[in-house]
């Protein structure tokens, strides 16, 4: 058997919210993948951008919005943690809820698991509600469903009550 070369530890899949409207918006999508990589993360697949109108608090700049698909060996919390350092390392400020900032990093699904403590909450609560999440979601993962409410990503964007602006960018190099 083959098994000397088989690792003991399991990988697993999860989907990742990235946003950006300050600054180099591209440019801090774009290194917050290869710093990932780093932490072990390995990206599988990213959707195109999406330059999105601002949800919840409005008085602030157009977004870039993407979601990569990702492979990781890390528990949820560990990866939640490598999420965490990657946004200080794109010097991020927590002073305005849901104001500007030039990287944010969310946890939208975890394999399939459904979890919630003080800390984290897998999949991410908002995102079956929000069509900047969705568009670029379902361009990976259209049918793949969504753990707790069992339907598909290309069925909740059908559906999706949120009316703000979600444009497609041309993929550059
Ligand atoms: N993130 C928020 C609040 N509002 N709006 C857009 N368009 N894109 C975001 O990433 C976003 C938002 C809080 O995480
Ligand atoms: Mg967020
Ligand atoms: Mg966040």
């Amino acid at each position: 058997m083959a098994s000397a070369s088989r690792s003991s530890k399991t990988r697993h899949v999860a989907f990742l919210s990235l946003g950006s409207n300050i600054g180099d918006r591209r440019g801090h999508l774009k290194t917050a993948c290869q710093e990932l990589e780093a932490l072990g993360v390995r990206v599988e697949e990213a959707s195109p951008c999406y330059e999105t109108e601002p949800v919840g608090f409005k008085d602030q700049p157009w977004f870039l919005n993407q979601v990569v698909r990702v492979s990781t060996d890390l528990a949820p919390r560990e990866l939640l943690q490598a999420c965490l350092m990657t946004e200080q390392r794109h010097d991020r400020r927590r002073d305005v809820d849901q104001g500007p900032r030039t990287l944010d990093l969310d946890i939208l699904l975890y394999d399939d698991l459904i979890l919630q403590d003080s800390q984290i909450e897998i999949p991410h609560p908002r995102m079956a509600s929000r069509r900047f999440v969705l568009e670029p979601l379902a361009a990976l993962a259209a049918n793949w469903r969504h753990p707790v409410l069992g339907v598909t990503f290309a069925a909740l964007l059908a559906r999706c009550p949120d009316a703000s602006q979600v444009r497609r960018l041309e993929e550059t190099g």
